[in-house]
């Protein structure tokens, strides 16, 4: 036998002229060198004509996005490329760790757009560009004559309202008109649920949520479970903070303390950030003489600090920034996003930045995508693997420089507070639980993950979708519409993500433990400074310690990263350490008061 072994492996490397393990080798790096370069291609067309379809919301746009995006499917799902990812990873323990690294990345793509149902891909393709043209281009009505709109409003003008009101019935309406695009967007969702999880099962996922989950190395149980324990895990401070909070806004709208707190109450669209409660931290005053184009070109200020390099100057050309007001000829995707366009230098922001806290935070958020995509766009990184360690280091990043940017040290430092400013550090610490951190993780992990859980793995009815929503936005958030909402609204689908971003909110809860996680390393190992009172600015050392992280990007596994840069796994420890001054005040605050709505 052995020798007859020995003669085939001798024949075999006649023919192709070396060992078998080298041919292997070969025909790999020979498959991934054609893939890169042509997904390159084909990828930059389709950020390219996505870019134009939410920057400039028309027919001919949204037509050339699906022309385009269903060729990229077309070729990233081919059915050659499906077959011979799965031969040469029948070999995979005689492959190198980056170049199985990729085969997986291309196939988790493939999975997307199998080759093996085009009529369902380009169902597909469609029916997302159209979801996102009929969102990008919706216009909000403020008031209306008969069928016809007198007035329109912005998101912004909505935020704005919520924020600042206290007039309830002028915040009621704000509100009910902030969730006029759910009905719209229905029908679509429907189609789309089924198309997603058709596409999902093709290649043996059980649904769309388990085919996403699955770029995590992850179970949907596994995924459940990680969220439910977080939600657990805050629930006792997220319960002081709720009664503490509908205390306050009950006495500040002068009505009698609710179980639930009022949806229309809170200073966001669906309660997933409540600002401005906290008397005496007044984040929007801070940014008020600002110029919008200050607060962007501070953060980049704060990147190039840390010894990041500037934004390229097409950075500054082909970006789309700025908000337009009400009625403007062109309508643009209102809500902010980060875009790779040509999965190297090429990136943009599409936002509609104004001068306040939310968008000073949501401008450290996209630069923080965009300083990863600069990062990782070198020659060790093949271009499948340029993406986040996970998807949720992509949205940490950001985020971990704009916890970075509310320190009171670093805003004393840029003078947009005055150095003799006295701050409370419980109340804005307080502030910041209220505004950016805790009240966040029932919403994201438990409202958003298991409604999208229950919409794709149960194949949720239509009949179902808003009873099913607002049962969640009750038991994990404690929070009520103003009036009862039946199925003749489509609440969820109010939120961008469950239409253009599907299945993949829980990234947010994870790079909200990753970021407190990766804030408590630098404060304590590199900056020698109390947590919440550092300032990163000017600090290479920390630049270098995050480059070293961000110019990965997919090339190793995020456990092991996290755990190489942090000393320990995912968890909410972090958070909750961070948090701890935040709980031994609320809990004498609320003078022992049972704080639970759950009766
Ligand atoms: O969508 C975003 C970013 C773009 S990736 C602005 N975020 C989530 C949201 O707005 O719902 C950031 C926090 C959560
Ligand atoms: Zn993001």
């Amino acid at each position: 036998m052995k020798s007859l072994a020995i003669v085939c492996l001798l024949s075999v490397s006649l023919v192709f002229g070396g060992s078998p393990k080298e041919d292997l080798k070969k025909d790999a790096n020979d498959f991934l060198t054609m893939y890169n370069t042509i997904f390159q291609k084909l990828a930059t067309v389709s950020n390219n004509a996505e870019w134009k379809a939410s920057t400039d919301v028309t027919d001919q746009h949204t037509g050339e996005r699906i022309g385009a995006d269903q060729s990229t499917a077309t070729f990233t799902g081919s059915t050659y490329v499906i077959e011979k990812c799965r031969g040469l990873l029948k070999h995979k323990g005689e492959l190198d760790a980056l170049t199985v690294r990729q085969l997986e990345a291309i196939l988790l793509t493939a999975a997307h757009n199998p080759g093996t149902i085009p009529d369902i891909v380009a169902e597909r393709v469609a029916a997302e560009a159209n979801q996102s043209a009929l969102l990008d281009g919706f216009r909000f009505c403020d008031q209306s004559v008969g069928d016809s709109c007198v007035k329109l409003t912005t998101p912004n003008i909505i935020d704005e309202t919520l924020t600042n009101s206290t007039d309830l019935v002028v915040r009621k309406h704000a509100w009910e008109v902030s969730k006029q695009t759910g009905p719209v967007l229905k029908s679509g969702l429907i189609k789309l649920q089924s198309l997603r999880n058709r596409m999902g099962k093709e290649m043996g996922f059980n649904s769309l949520f388990s085919l996403e989950v699955a770029d995590y190395g992850m179970t949907v149980p596994e995924m459940m479970k990680l969220m439910d324990e977080t939600i657990e895990g805050m629930k006792p401070l997220y319960q002081q903070l709720h009664y503490w909070a509908k205390t306050k806004l009950a006495a500040k709208f002068k009505q009698p303390v609710p179980r639930l707190i009022p949806a229309h109450w809170i200073g966001n669209r669906w309660s997933q950030a409540w600002p401005g409660i906290v008397e005496g931290v007044d984040l929007d005053h801070l940014f008020k003489d600002k110029k919008p184009e200050w607060i962007i070109q501070q953060a980049e200020r704060f990147y190039v600090s840390l010894g990041m390099p500037s934004l390229p100057t097409s950075f500054w050309e082909k970006s789309d920034l700025f908000e337009l007001p009400p009625g403007a000829a062109r309508k643009k995707n209102t809500h902010a996003s980060a875009w790779h366009i040509d999965l190297d230098h090429d990136v943009r922001s599409l936002m509609s930045v104004k001068p306040d806290y939310d968008w000073f935070k949501t401008t450290h958020h996209e630069l923080g995508h965009i300083y990863y995509y600069l990062a990782y766009s070198n020659p060790d990184v093949p271009v499948v693997l340029r993406q986040g360690a996970n998807r949720a280091f992509h949205e940490a990043i950001g985020d971990l420089i704009a916890i970075a940017a509310r320190q009171i040290p670093y805003l004393k430092e840029i003078a947009v507070m005055p150095q003799d400013m006295q701050i409370d550090q419980t109340q804005w610490l307080l502030s910041e639980a209220l505004d950016n951190a805790i009240v966040f993780i029932p919403w994201s992990a438990g409202t958003m993950t298991h409604w999208e859980h229950d919409f794709y793995e149960e194949k949720l009815s239509p009949s179902e979708y808003n009873n099913r929503w607002w049962m969640y936005v009750a038991k994990f958030q404690g929070i009520a519409p103003p009036d009862p909402r039946g199925e003749e609204f489509c609440d969820p689908a109010t939120k961008t993500h469950i239409n253009d971003d599907p299945a993949q909110y829980y990234d947010y809860t994870l790079a909200y433990l990753i970021k407190y996680q990766l804030h408590n390393y630098i404060a304590q190992h590199i900056l020698h400074q109390d947590p919440h009172n550092c300032n990163y600015y000017g600090n290479k050392e920390v630049g270098k310690w995050l480059w070293d992280l961000l110019k990965l990007g997919a090339t190793r596994n995020w456990r092991e990263v996290i755990k190489e840069k942090t000393g320990e796994e995912i968890s909410p420890r972090g958070m909750l350490e961070y948090f701890q001054p935040v709980m031994e005040y609320l809990q004498k605050e609320n003078n022992g008061h049972d704080t639970s709505w759950e009766r």
